[in-house]
């Protein structure tokens, strides 16, 4: 059956695209919309024609499934430009989201009309390209160059009342889209019709303008944007034809470049995990409140997490002042997005009053899901799962979440064991994208199914990990720091192993990241094994801890700090304390250092992933991205090492 099926309503051809589930264009249906254009035009008796959507949205854009095949005719700018040149004026009627060549299909009708609750954009740098079908060389002759620059290099969609405020489109619909397309359409023929985009002028700017959009977008370190910003510089100074020969040019070598099929890699794995194929047709349960034990920093910022997607949260800490101390704390995270512009002051209000923080255990009585976030110790955790058991309600979901603990350790003989799952967060947890989901052996599928979608709601990203010391993440942290800490005793400085991982694409090195989370925390969890009688070989951290220094909140860690500044100085003491456990040697360079550190980081998932820990490479390198700082332009361990 063809994507496009076609209705008439008097003199107007109504096509209607189905293609789901977000209409991307596919070669199949450039290659119907191509037939529908010349059937249109031979026929007599159509004198308009309006392009609608069935689903969701109007054309999400390009079929990012074929960016890694050989280009189909027809492309998608000769599309464009024949749907323009059509005899017969076409009408987009944009409902959900024009996106990338969406909107460039929808550039090349004569008329615009846009649902009320629908938006724009390009988000092609994205996925480390440029719009490749005019999206660079249309936009600003209609909706001027700044507002172009800001499209194509952000990515960021805009609102239909922007979008008709921009002039992109003629008209905003509230209620019967398609109706009125069609009514529109009949009522501009016979008329003059507005010029084509393509041949409409378009204003130049001078050279600082683009000098200066240059230097902010050179801070991201993204190529596709610069690129983007050179294309819509083109298209002000170069005839149409010439501009959008470049625009194909830059696209086509950016699809085929690595940082582009990272992109992709990731693009797709975003979204199948958020649909794991296990979990098909088992439906979630309704999570309407929540409990969350322990007010610290990883309790605080879970509660502020599910404020933050609409649910009542009830907040248990061991005393009354505890528990008002906690309540200033997620508070504090409210009014800080608040006086960045993220909230108002009474959204900032309302989420703050809907937070009950307490010290009685009872007041958890009615919640749907209750999650310990106390102390990182087996006796205090089980402790406070015994008391959710006896306070929940019999069906409620119990869920932990320990970083390093066995969860099954912890629900040992506890009753209804298929309501026990574990939930890791990450710190601060109201920021942190990633969620591990940590199934312990009788966790209901349907508790496994809420915890996916309870990661919906709450804009997270889930990875389901199996047990073991750390999970996914944390495990390969350990032997990434490992790793990096076996190129200090190789005699590589210590600001040399963060400057390289710097250059990869991390916002900060693994000593540097240390500093600033604390040395003693690792260290802590090190003795206890220990204590334990297991064999934790002495690291280099060690060294510092038992020295004293634990990081930036100890004046001194990996580097010194100054005056308690935040600025690392290269430290003379660490160098002191281990002269006799570091080897002079030839100092690789940093592309080499950061190739190891990413190999150890890839090795680590390998194993995760023999052992079933991890379930794909793929998820392995969305932890990496959404919880370590993996430059997402890279892809993930697995990806960049040739694994994934
Ligand atoms: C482009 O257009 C280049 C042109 O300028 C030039 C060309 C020459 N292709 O996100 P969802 C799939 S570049 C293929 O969960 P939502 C997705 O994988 C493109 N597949 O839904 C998933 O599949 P599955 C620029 C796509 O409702 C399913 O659709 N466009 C594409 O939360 C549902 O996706 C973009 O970058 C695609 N383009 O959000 C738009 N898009 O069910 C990217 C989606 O098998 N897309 N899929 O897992 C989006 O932003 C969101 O999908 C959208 C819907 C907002 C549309």
């Amino acid at each position: 059956m063809s994507a496009l099926t076609i209705d008439r309503e008097g003199e107007i051809a109504v096509a209607t695209l189905d293609n789901p589930p977000v209409n991307a264009i596919s070669a199949e249906v450039r290659r119907a919309l191509w037939e529908a254009v010349e059937t249109f035009d031979a026929d007599p008796e159509i004198r308009a024609v309006v392009l609608v959507c069935a689903g969701r949205s109007f054309i999400a854009g390009a079929d990012v499934k074929e960016f890694g095949l050989p280009p189909v005719a027809p492309h998608l700018p000769d599309l464009v430009a024949r749907i323009e040149a059509a005899a017969k004026p076409w009408t987009a009627a944009i409902h959900g989201a024009a996106l990338g060549g969406g909107l460039e299909i929808a550039l090349g009708c004569r008329f615009r009309l846009i649902d009320a609750e629908a938006r724009v954009g390009f988000p092609e740098v994205g996925l480390g390209v440029i719009p490749g079908a005019s999206g660079t060389v249309r936009t600003p002759r209609l909706a001027g160059v700044e507002a172009a620059v800001e499209m194509v290099t952000s990515g960021k969609p805009v609102p239909a009342p922007e979008a008709l405020r921009l002039g992109l489109v003629d008209a905003m619909v509230t209620g019967d889209l398609r109706g009125a397309a069609v009514s529109y359409a009949a009522s501009m023929i016979g008329g003059p019709l507005p010029e084509p985009v393509s041949a409409r002028p378009v204003e130049t700017r001078p050279d600082s303008y683009w000098a200066e959009s240059r230097a902010r977008l050179e801070k991201s370190g993204e190529t596709a944007p610069l690129r983007a910003l050179e294309a819509v510089r083109k298209a002000t100074e170069l005839p149409f034809d010439e501009a959008m020969a470049f625009e194909r040019a830059t696209f086509l070598a950016l699809r085929d470049s690595p940082e582009a099929a990272a992109l992709r890699h990731v693009f797709f794995a975003e979204r199948a995990a958020l649909r794991p194929a296990a979990l098909k047709g088992v439906a979630p349960r309704g999570i309407g409140s929540v409990g969350v034990v322990g007010g610290g920093t990883m309790g605080a910022g879970i509660a502020a997490a599910f404020r933050m997607a609409g649910m009542p949260v009830t907040l248990i800490e061991r005393d009354a002042g505890a528990a008002a101390r906690a309540h200033a704390a997620v508070s504090r995270i409210f009014e800080g997005a608040a006086a960045r512009g993220k909230l108002t002051g009474a959204e900032a209000g309302a989420l703050s009053d809907g937070l009950v923080c307490t010290d009685d255990h009872a007041a958890l009585g009615h919640v749907d899901l209750a999650i310990e976030a106390v102390f990182e110790d087996l006796a205090v955790k089980r402790a406070v799962f015994d008391d959710l058991a006896r306070v929940c309600r019999p069906d409620a979901i119990l869920a932990t979440n320990t970083s390093y603990l066995d969860p099954r350790c912890l629900a040992e003989g506890m009753p209804a064991p298929e309501r026990l799952i574990g939930l890791h967060f990450f710190s601060p947890a109201h920021v942190m994208k990633l969620l591990e989901i940590v199934p312990l052996p009788g966790t209901a599928p349907e508790v496994l199914a809420t915890a996916f979608d309870l990661a919906r709601r709450l804009g997270k990203m889930p990875v389901r990990a199996g047990i073991c010391e750390g999970f996914i993440g944390n495990r390969i942290l350990k032997r990434y720091r490992a790793a990096a800490e076996d190129l200090l005793a190789e005699g590589v400085p210590v600001a040399g192993v963060d400057a390289a991982m710097r250059g990869f694409g991390f916002r900060m090195g693994p000593f540097e990241a240390q500093d600033l989370g604390g040395l003693d925390i690792a260290f802590l969890q090190r003795e206890a094994a220990r204590a334990e009688g297991r064999d934790v070989p002495e690291t280099l951290a060690d060294i510092l801890v038992r020295a004293g220094r634990k990081g930036q909140k100890t004046g001194g860690g990996w580097y010194d700090y100054p005056e308690g500044g935040r600025r690392p100085v290269a430290s003379d003491a660490v160098a002191r304390l281990l002269a006799d456990r570091i080897a002079g040697g030839e100092v690789p360079a940093p592309e080499a250092i950061a190739e190891r550190l990413v190999g150890a980081m890839a090795d680590e998932g390998a194993a995760i992933l023999s052992e079933g820990i991890a379930e794909t490479a793929a998820q392995i390198d969305l932890v990496e991205i959404h919880g370590y700082g993996f430059p997402r332009a890279k892809g993930g361990p697995m990806h960049w090492t040739g694994r994934g």
